[in-house]
């Protein structure tokens, strides 16, 4: 299984430390591709990348993925750009928003949920590893 999971990078860092605690649970169902999304600090070798790197890299990655994992409190555009990738390609989505933040979710993604393919939960970090079970299996 390999999984895309999609966080906010250029649209904030605030979360993330939540990132890399979500990406370790899915970790348990298969190989994450995207494991940089949490990383804390750039390695040499991300410092190198382009935008144009970053872009066909990414892009790569959604094609070949099973499933995308997207963590949508904090608004970015590329999560969004990702998505909507995602859902062109006819890939298996799940979103995850925190309702407990100040943001508000776009109409865009959470009205994208049509119950099966694409999913958008309303979540606390505890609640994670419960929807991931039910996702997965
Ligand atoms: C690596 C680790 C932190 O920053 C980097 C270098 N930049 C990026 N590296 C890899 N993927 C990126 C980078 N910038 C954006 N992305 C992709 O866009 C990721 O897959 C994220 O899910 C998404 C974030 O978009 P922005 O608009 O918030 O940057």
């Amino acid at each position: 299984m390999k999984i895309y999971f999609c966080g906010s990078i250029y649209g904030g860092r605030q979360d993330a430390e939540l990132y890399t605690r979500l990406i370790e649970q899915l970790k348990g169902y298969g190989t994450v591709l995207t494991e940089h999304v949490g990383s804390k600090e750039l390695t040499d070798e991300q410092k190198k990348w382009t935008d144009k790197n970053i872009h066909d890299n990414s892009l790569e990655w959604l094609t070949s993925c099973d499933v995308v994992v997207a963590e949508v409190t904090q608004p970015s555009l590329g999560v969004g750009y990702e998505i909507g990738r995602a859902i062109a390609m006819n890939k298996k989505i799940l979103c995850l928003f925190r309702p407990s933040s100040d943001k508000r979710l776009s109409a865009m993604i959470s009205g994208a949920d049509n119950g099966s393919t694409v999913q958008t939960k309303h979540y606390t970090e505890q609640e994670a590893a419960k929807i991931f079970k039910d996702f997965f299996t």
